[in-house]
Formats: C-alpha cells, structure tokens, sequence
C-alpha cells in the first residue's frame, strides 16, 4: 500500500511536488520563495520584474503568466526535490494535468478570497478523481480579504475529501503575525526570509486550538478504529501518532491538509516544506498508485515536450522506476543528454534514477503521454495518464508567406506534440486550415510560437461555417449543348428531374433512360457534371439532399462525347437550381455545457440568447454541485461560446458538441449570410 514517508522512513528517491491551483495565486512566486528557503537559489526574483526561475519563456514573461509548466529541483534537508510550477489558467489545463500525473503530491495554492474559491473546483475534482494526494496552500494572507474560516467552508464545498486546517493564524485582520500549528501545538512569529520563531501559545488562542486539534483527530479517526476507540476515551494519542496517521492519509488520498502562508514574505515556506517532507509519498508509491507495474528496468514518464529554436528538442520526464543512463537506449531513441533542470538552467548527469524529473535530449520518436521502457513505449503496463482535453475553441489559419504553406504542417505536428490539447484540421467545403484548443490565449501562444521557434508568421481568423443549401420544390428541366468549331462539334441533350430529398440524405443520381436516347456510356458524364455543379448552389454553398433523375435526351453520333454530355449536366442544373426555391442550411450542434448549478439559469439565458434550444438539464454525474445543460446550437454560435461561458462561470464553465443537424435558415440572417458569400464569391 502507498504510504507516506512520515514514519521516518527515508524516501526510496528524489520526490515530485507539482504548485497548481488559479491563475495569479502566487504558484510561480511561492516557487521562487522554495527554492530560495532551500538555498537553490540566492535572491529572489519576481512576476513584476520578470526574472523568476518559473516562466522562463518569452511567452510567459510578455504576458506575466505561466503558459507552461516550469521544472526546478532542489536539495531540501539532504532529501532531492523538484518543484512543477503549473499554470492556472484553465486554457492551459492540459499541461497542468499532464505534470499532475506524474507528481507525488500536488499543493494547491488559493487565494484568501471566498467569491474566487469556485475557480478551483475543475482542479480539485481533478485531484479528487484520480486520487492525487494533495494539500493546500491558503497564499496571500498578508493582504487578506476574508477569514481563513469562511474560505475554508467555501473550499469544502467543492471538496470531495475532508479538508484538514493545520495551522491558525495569529493575529487579525490584514497582517497575521505568525501561525499555530495545530498538531505539535506550538505557536511561531513569521520572519521574512527566515524561520519562523517559536513563540507561546497565545492563551486567548488555546480554546480555539483545542476545538481544531479535535476536530483534526476525528477525521483522522474516520479511516482508523484504534484512534476512534482512543478518542472515546478521551486518550490524546502521540504526536507521531498523528503524524503517521496524517502521512498515510494524504498518500492515500483521504484527508485534504490546509496549511496558510505568504509566499511573497516566505511566510509559511518552511511549514509547508516540512509537511511536504514527512507526509508526501515517495516515488515507488506513486508508481505503485498509478498501476506502474513494479520491476527492475528503467521507466520514464514523458509529460512535457519542448522543441528549442537552436538546442533541439527536450523530453521532460519523472523516472518511475529503474536508472536511466545517458546514451543508453529509451524507448525508440538513445538518450542524447540528461538534464537536472532549474527554470531555464540545466545540470548535466550522467545517470538518473527512480524519483528523478530529469529532461532527456534527442528523443526524437519520444511523445508528451509515453511512458518509456528500455524495450521501447510501455503502453499498459505504465499505468494511467492524463486524459486528453476536447477542443473549445478554433481559429482559421494561413500561413503569411505562400511558400511556407507546406512547411506549416510540419511545424504544427511539432506544436502539437509540445501540447496535445492543440489540433488542426482541415476543412473539406471551406478548405480552411483550423486551429483547434483550449481558448483564444492559448492559440495566441501556439501562435506566437509558429513565430518565435519555426520562423513561420501566420494569420488567424475567425473559422467560416460551411453552410449549405438544398431546394424546397422539384422541377424537370430540359437542357441542351451544341457548339460548332472547325471540324466536328460537339453535342448533348438532357431531361433532368430534380427533387428535394429528406434531411440528411445527401445526393442522389439515378437515371431512367428507354431506347437509349442517352447511350449508356455516356450517363456517368452526366453525372459527374451534376455533381462538378453541386459544389456551389444558386446561394453560393455546397448542395444537399437532391436527387436527380435524368430520364431522356438525344445524342449525336459524331459530335456527342463525355466532355459534352458533363458540360451539358452543369449547365442544365444552373439553369433549373435557381428555380427549385434554394434555401440556406445551418449546421446544427448539440453541446453539453458543464457548470456549478449555481449557474445553470444563466447558462440557459446564454443558449437562448445564441438563438439556440435548451434540451433540459441535469446533475453531472460524478460532479458533486454541477449540472449538464443539454442544448442545440447552430455552429455560428460556437466560435465565441467559451468566452462567454467562462466570463459568466468565473472560467470553470465547459462544454463538449457534435455536429447533430442541418436546419433551414431563412429571413434577414439568412439574406445576409448569402450576401456575404456573394462579396467573397466576387472578391476571389
Ligand atoms: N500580497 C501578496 N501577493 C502575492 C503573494 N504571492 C504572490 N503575490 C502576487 O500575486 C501575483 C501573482 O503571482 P504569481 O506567483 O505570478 O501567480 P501564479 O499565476 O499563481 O504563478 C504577483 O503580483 C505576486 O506579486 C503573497 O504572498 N502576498
Ligand atoms: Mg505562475
């Protein structure tokens, strides 16, 4: 069984901490002030400044936001650590979850502001799901806004584990002076930069302490008879005790421990250090708890690829099992350089071993996901992986140079390998090169990095729908082709009926023919001619469910050919398509939108107010408070839906939708889509 390293156990290898939690809680600045407390680093940068270890990229500093994950390892109390600094926002979720997967325990890094805690809700239900041992980290009490306790509350809420409050603070109001740790029951005053001094226990405060310890113990006493026994018999148990107790529950997932501080005033830095020490699992737990399948050889989980403009290409990976030698052979690449990483410094080794986060080099077939084995990629046997995000948000793009047209593809399957939750796609009516993820920052990023790392400038746009169109009445129209030029002519003569077909059908051509009037040899011409027309409809879209019948016609012995009977079928359905009462169609999605239920009424107003048809609604199974609004969308309507979506859900607000329906679009809307194709039609 998994068990933290709080019996005194030494950790079995270096162990893996990733900081997540919202964007601007201070993951990044509570980086620097660890690495800073355990000596990694001497002076202290900052977000302001942009010379912090964590967002080391030019991306990251432009926008003072991490958009990616930054590694740092450090020594603390002769036991190796590294630090995964995770961005917040949500739009880069995937590389978030991606370092979760292989950290042994996550510290969850909030802000003391109540009307803010639903923001970390995705991510704990994250955690919760696939049992990621995890604390939290109440940052920014120097300048808090809220009580501990009412924050507290709020994050239970969302919480499927008992959350656990390990420390009080002393002092009110703005500036907490110090803290009580409430397991060893001493009280300390915050030194910025260093220790904490030990301090008496506030006698007004011991009340209070009391009540939490208790409290602390009965949920320990939850998972534990022998404690439960104890406790009704009002015997206080040892303090190693309670800590082993603590150690095995946080390993297992079971409790939730809260520890508060100021990252930007080392307040509350060492704390959380120790507690990390004594109570996080080690890496043979956390392989044992992902289902690695325990062994000798070496095994590495890629979550992170990198390509750099000059150095080449960097996997970041844990060592789950087994040592790694430089230049002995990985999955299907011999490692070309092991790297210690500390933001954008990197130590070269020669070896790494289980527990290790190390970057390897020249990994060339190496995938963001793999798990690595001597023997090549591990597949099953590795254990579980982050699931993949569905995309939310697209932009057409085009490459600014037309001779970097084909380099383009290349250099996205390198983006998309640095971050999986992007994609593209090409569009079969629009012929539109799509860019698909997770919002309008994170494409702007991928965008941006087309740019800076490929030299490959593009624009973006926003992607056209591919509307359709079909016919309301049917007609029989009588089309001939004769031409006279030089020698022989040419000649062809056609009786079509074309008819309205159900929703969804698409095209059909038959053909009726008697005695021959049209040859049999020439009957597929007519079809390809209808169907070079049906590619663009007297609306300026491609056409749908129609069905075209050619049922007689005369031919020419000489004159009559292919090319002449395929001339003759476009021309006849331009002529009769505009007469058969061509209406525009929209596609229709159906989206499934996932929200707090809090926001559910809102939720409905927003499809609505996007011309769109709530289905109904539900609890989100798995999803504690949430609900799934079932709606039908047209696509139109999609592009832009996430932005709204997040800005009415405080940015935890998603949806997945599928192509469901094309439905008739008439009226205003309608006259100006088809003008607008019309303009494009003329500027071409
Ligand atoms: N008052 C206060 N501000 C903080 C603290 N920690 C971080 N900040 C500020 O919060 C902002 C966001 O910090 P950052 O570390 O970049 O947040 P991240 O997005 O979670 O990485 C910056 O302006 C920091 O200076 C803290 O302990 N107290
Ligand atoms: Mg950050």
């Amino acid at each position: 069984m998994p068990e933290g390293t709080g019996n005194g156990r030494k950790p079995s290898g270096p162990r893996c901490a990733a900081l997540v939690g919202p964007y601007l809680s201070g993951k990044t600045t509570l980086l620097e002030s660890l690495l800073l407390a355990t000596g990694a680093i001497a002076r202290r940068g900052t977000a302001k400044e942009g010379n912090t270890v964590g967002d080391g990229s030019p991306e990251a500093r432009a926008r003072k936001m991490s958009v990616q994950v930054s590694v740092a390892s450090t020594t603390f109390m002769d036991e190796s650590w590294t630090f995964l600094d995770c961005p917040g926002s949500i739009e880069f979720g995937q590389e978030t979850m991606n370092a979760l997967m292989v950290a042994d325990a996550a510290v969850v890094v909030i802000e003391p502001v109540v009307e803010r805690v639903m923001t970390v809700a995705p991510l704990l239900h994250f955690l919760d799901e696939h049992e990621i041992p995890h604390m939290i980290y109440i940052n920014k009490l120097d300048e808090a806004e809220a009580r501990v306790r009412d924050v507290l509350d709020a994050l239970q809420g969302l919480s499927e584990r008992p959350l656990v409050l390990r420390q009080m603070p002393i002092g009110k109001g703005d500036h907490p002076e110090g803290y009580v740790d409430v397991v060893s029951e001493r009280a300390y005053r915050y030194k910025p930069g260093q220790a904490s001094d030990l301090i008496p226990l506030p006698a007004d405060m011991q009340p209070t302490e009391k009540e939490l310890r208790q409290g602390l113990l009965e949920k320990l006493a939850d998972f534990d008879d022998k404690l439960l026994e104890q406790l009704l018999e009002d015997v206080v148990p040892p303090k190693e005790e309670i800590y082993r107790q603590l150690s095995a529950n946080l390993a297992r997932d079971r409790i939730v421990p809260v520890f508060l501080g100021a990252g930007e005033r080392d307040h509350g830095v060492r704390r959380l250090l120790k507690a990390l020490r004594h109570e996080v699992p080690d890496v043979a737990a956390t392989a044992a708890r992902l289902g690695v399948e325990p062994g000798e050889g070496a095994l590495v989980r890629v979550f992170k690829t990198l390509h750099q403009p000059h150095a080449g290409k960097l996997s970041f990976g844990r060592v789950l099992r087994g040592q790694i030698k430089d230049n002995a052979t990985l999955g299907q690449d011999r490692i070309g350089g092991i790297y210690r990483m500390k933001g954008n410094d990197q130590q070269k080794l020669a070896d790494a071993n289980a527990g290790e986060v190390v970057a390897l080099g020249r990994m060339e077939h190496a995938r963001t996901g793999q798990a690595l084995t001597a023997a090549g990629d591990a597949g099953e046997a590795a254990g579980a992986f982050a699931p993949l995000l569905s995309p939310v948000y697209s932009l057409a793009i085009t490459a600014e140079k037309r001779a970097d047209e084909v380099k383009l593809s290349g250099s996205l399957a390198k983006l998309i390998e640095e971050d999986p939750s992007l994609a593209v796609e090409h569009h079969q009516d629009t012929h539109e090169h799509l860019l698909l993820g997770q919002g309008d920052i994170h494409l702007q990023v991928a965008v941006e990095r087309l740019k800076s790392k490929f030299n490959l400038p593009v624009t973006t746009a926003k992607p056209q729908v591919p509307y359709k169109e079909t016919i309301r009445q049917g007609i029989k129209h009588h089309a001939r082709y004769k031409r006279q030029t030089g020698g022989h002519g040419q000649f062809a003569d056609i009786h079509i009926e074309i008819k309205p077909l159900p929703r969804g059908t698409g095209f059909q051509f038959t053909e009726s023919i008697v005695g021959g009037s049209v040859p049999r040899n020439f009957i597929p011409s007519v079809e390809i001619g209808v169907r070079d027309y049906l590619g663009r409809g007297p609306l300026g879209f491609n056409v749908v469910d129609i069905a075209v019948d050619l049922f007689d016609g005369q031919y020419h012995a000489v004159d009559s050919s292919d090319m002449a009977f395929r001339t003759c079928a476009a021309q006849g359905m331009r002529e009769a398509m505009p007469k058969c009462g061509p209406v525009l169609l929209e596609p229709i999605y159906h989206v499934d939108i996932a929200v707090p239920n809090l926001y559910t009424a809102k939720v409905q107003r927003l499809v609505t107010g996007r011309r769109g048809q709530v289905l109904g609604y539900d609890a989100k199974s798995g999803w504690t408070g949430w609900d799934l609004v079932s709606a039908q969308m047209p696509q139109d309507q999609l592009h832009d839906l996430i932005v709204e979506l997040r800005s009415l859900t405080l940015g935890v607000g998603t949806f997945t939708c599928k192509f469901d329906h094309l439905q008739e679009l008439v009226g205003r809307l309608a006259d100006q889509i088809v003008q607008a194709r019309n303009a494009q039609a003329a500027a071409q």
